[in-house]
């Protein structure tokens, strides 16, 4: 038994915590004694799990007393805290993060030699964490590296998937998707908390009484619970001594829930109820914007808010906190609409547990949340059927009417007789069913709503939310997205770093706008021909990492031109395919000589949505594609197509590194930002793309002769929309085209089975929701470009250069100075 006396007169018991010696000698010991005592094994008879594990659980203790540290520095200073809540984190692989965190990277390598282990087969060990879909959730992921590096305090609240994105293999071509069992040989890197749980409730009804004073008080009697277990993540700033905390949640069965069953007698049945339960952190929904209104969604959202919200209010907050000054402590972020079911949460919680008058709960609750939109696709804006909503949460749902009712009044009050009105901004809608729009909810509560780039907010205030910016256009605002350098440079690019380094200093890894000072080097051959370098020893890096993992030969001297992304119709991969198919049909046609082909290596890397059919359909057209190019003598040595499967943010760190041309082509209007356009420019990639997103800006500053833009804006699109587009006229038109599509839907690539190639060519011809074929003439004209432009390497990497030099404001860090600024005023 441990008496209080105890727990502070041992020089251990309170801290600081002794971090091992950050010497070669002082890790080995560490490493050994991980082995030993943690792995329970011997360096002589431990596997390679056994050693990842040990070097994991090393590094750990070198950041351990900077996160008690931050922890209790956190508690004593009381600063307002960034709650982000967000339902995905792509957080990639941790050691080799943690490592350049702590500055231990050359120390663990000389360690390992000692221990006679090649560091890099340890890394390769680590699974990485995939609890994300795709830009959303690594755009989180770069956010709390950010926070950490510019020890801003931040709780980054999530859900702890069992299982994240599926494993993409190749079958004949097509998606196979397996399980990611990210969790199977154990997660060094993190700390279950029991004593921190969490008990949420789901169903059941509510009553209202009337108390003495008059007092409408409701109750809610919930039919079952779950568990949420916290398990914490150390999130390090790049060598400042901070570490913050991503919390993640794990759903568990409740006891009490097990118990009544067991108790009938009915074994399997209560193990059956366990599952259920334990189902909510299961799996990441692989829907990438597209979401469907599944109930399980809806029991993870609300799961993981529930329990973030609880664990703030009641388990980091002093006791005697008064709620009243809660914004001055919490700002919580919503990234999209999946955490929105937060809002009717804190006003359950102040309203019905805390006993605050209603009105005075509303003021609180709009000035904790702020909201980010990540889409312009009307479909992905979720919406959640109200009797659905109203099964599993009726206390939310009769929230979330009371605060549509008193809203609408507020827009009565404004706009006298407008029932059009009204009926466009309820939060209700009624049609095809009654329905909670969760933007609108986001949108009337929020203190700050924001888009992701210019060009996506400007659209936000005028077509997705018009009505909502005319009310309070001061509540509307921007911020660029931005991506974490620490990753997506210093660590994924060593080389480029170095080069940097030694040209400008190190202060560009955390004041990102230092790469300015680069600018006057484009012009300078010698560095030009370094920086060249650089990138070829990327290129042949990546080409013997393909070589081992997907078995592909690619000639590592012809341009990398690379396309990854998620599939999607708008970001129109169809559209790059095609341009493949025409180059390759220019020389079996003899129309052009093979010599005069640039020689390029296309790159493709995505994942379909399971269920997105079409999608599917275009991911095995790439992959037939491939193998008809790949082994066809005519273009031998000139094109060639590979499609490695199962991208990730692993693979994005040795791709972006290697690329010379990034393909940013969705059709204007309907990617929200994209992020892998950051880290292409960032890298030392030259950018072909359409006028959406934050391409703008990448082209705004890097200058128009270091872009190579195309395509219709905007308000062409819109034009072209509203006059009537006809994909197949353009077919007709365009001699060129044609003969790309004939070629596609001959079969040539599928063995002649044209019925094999017929959903995504019949879409082309007569559908093509995202004007391919219309954008099809200038897209070729612009790769022309590109290939008139990289016959010159001098210019080209001049301009590689300025794209590196120019690119500097897009870093995450920057993007959360903008929200610090604009939003949360922490
Ligand atoms: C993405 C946007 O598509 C992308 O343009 C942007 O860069 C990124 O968010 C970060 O802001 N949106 C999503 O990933 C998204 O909407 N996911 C759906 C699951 C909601």
């Amino acid at each position: 038994r441990i008496g209080p006396a105890f727990r502070t007169s041992h020089p251990l018991a309170s801290g600081p915590v002794v971090q091992p010696a950050p010497t070669v000698d002082g890790f080995v010991e560490t490493f050994l004694g991980e082995l030993n005592y943690g792995q329970g094994t011997l360096l002589s008879q431990s596997t390679v799990n056994d050693q990842y594990l040990a070097l994991a659980r090393t590094v750990r203790r070198y950041l351990m007393a900077d996160w008690l540290e931050t922890g209790t520095r956190r508690r004593q200073t009381q600063q307002k805290t960034v709650g982000y809540l967000s339902a995905e984190y792509l957080l990639g692989r941790q050691l080799g993060n943690n490592l350049l965190a702590t500055n231990l990277q050359d120390i663990a390598q000389v360690a390992m030699e000692r221990c006679g282990i090649d560091i890099a087969t340890l890394r390769a060990q680590e699974v990485e964490p995939g609890l994300g879909n795709g830009g959303l959730g690594r755009l989180a992921a770069c956010f709390v590296d950010s926070l950490a590096t510019m020890d801003v305090p931040c709780i980054g609240y999530g859900i702890r998937y069992e299982y994240g994105i599926f494993r993409q293999t190749f079958e004949a071509d097509r998606q196979v998707e397996v399980p990611d069992s990210w969790l199977s040989l154990g997660n060094p890197w993190e700390f279950p908390h029991p004593e921190r749980q969490v008990l949420v409730s789901f169903g059941g009804s509510t009553e209202t009484t009337t108390d003495a004073d008059g007092r409408e008080r409701c109750t809610w009697t919930p039919d079952w619970q779950v568990i949420g277990m916290p398990y914490h993540y150390m999130v390090p700033g790049h060598r400042n001594g901070v570490v913050n905390t991503l919390r993640l949640w794990s759903a568990r069965a409740t006891q009490a829930f097990d118990l009544q069953i067991f108790n009938s007698g009915d074994y399997a049945q209560a193990v059956r109820a366990q599952t259920t339960a334990e189902n909510i952190s299961k799996v990441l929904y692989p829907e990438d914007s597209t979401p469907q209104g599944k109930e399980l969604r809806l029991q993870q959202q609300y799961f993981f808010v529930a329990c973030s919200l609880h664990d703030f209010i009641d388990n980091t907050l002093p006791a005697d906190f008064d709620l009243r000054r809660l914004h001055q402590r919490i700002i919580f972020q919503l990234n999209d609409t999946h955490p929105v079911i937060a809002i009717p949460e804190l006003m359950r919680i102040l309203v019905d547990r805390k006993g605050f008058a209603w009105d005075e709960a509303w003021e609180i609750t709009q000035k904790c949340f702020a909201y980010t939109c990540h889409t312009l696709l009307p479909e992905a804006l979720e919406v959640w059927s109200a009797e659905l909503l109203g099964r599993l949460l009726p206390r939310h749902l009769e929230i979330i009417y009371r605060i549509n009712e008193e809203f609408l009044e507020e827009v009565r009050e404004a706009h006298p007789g407008d029932e059009m009105l009204v009926r466009r901004m309820s939060i209700i809608a009624e049609h095809p069913e009654r329905a909670v729009r969760m933007a609108y909810l986001a949108t009337v509560a929020a203190s700050k709503v924001n888009g992701v780039a210019e060009l996506h907010s400007q659209l936000l205030r005028d077509k997705v939310l018009p009505d909502f910016s005319r009310l309070w256009p001061e509540k509307f605002t921007n911020v660029t997205n931005g991506v974490t350098p620490r990753r997506f440079v210093r660590l994924a690019n060593r080389r480029l770093s170095d080069l940097l380094t030694e040209t400008i200093g190190d202060g560009w890894v955390t004041d990102l706008d230092r790469l300015r000072e680069l600018e006057p080097y484009a012009d300078d051959a010698g560095f030009r021909e370094q920086f060249r370098a650089v990138k070829q020893a990327n290129k042949e890096r990546l080409t013997t990492l393909l070589r081992v993992r997907d078995g592909l030969e690619l000639p590592p001297e012809a341009m990398l031109d690379v396309m990854v992304k998620r599939l999607h119709e708008y970001k129109r991969q169809t559209l790059k395919l095609l341009h493949i198919v025409s180059l390759y049909d220019d020389v079996v046609s003899g129309r052009v000589p093979a010599e005069q082909v640039t020689p390029r290596t296309f790159v493709f890397g995505a994942k379909a949505a399971p269920g997105y059919h079409l999608a599917k359909e275009i991911i095995f057209l790439i992959n037939a594609v491939a193998d008809v190019v790949n082994a066809d003598p005519a273009v031998a040595g000139r094109l060639s197509v590979a499609f490695p499967a199962n991208y990730n943010v692993t693979l994005a760190e040795k791709l972006i590194p290697a690329a010379d041309l990034s393909e940013q082509i969705s059709l204007a209007g309907k990617e929200a930002s994209g992020t892998g356009n950051m880290k292409f420019a960032l890298n030392g990639a030259l950018t072909i793309g359409t006028d959406d997103g934050a391409n703008v800006e990448i082209r705004r500053l890097v200058g128009d002769e270091h872009f190579f833009l195309f395509g219709m804006t905007e308000p062409e699109v819109e034009e072209l929309t509203a006059r009537g587009y006809t994909p197949s006229a353009v077919y007709e038109s365009d001699p060129q085209l044609r003969s790309t599509i004939d070629l596609l839907a001959s079969g040539h690539f599928t063995g002649g089975d044209r019925q094999a190639v017929a959903p995504v060519v019949d879409n082309l011809l007569h559908q093509d929701s995202f004007m391919v074929l219309a954008d099809f003439r200038a897209y070729l004209d612009a790769q022309a470009r590109v290939d008139a432009a990289y016959a010159d390497p001098d210019a080209w990497s001049r301009s590689a250069i300025l794209n590196v030099a120019r690119s500097g404001y897009f870093s995450s860090d920057r993007s959360m100075r903008d929200y610090l600024e604009r939003i949360w005023h922490a």
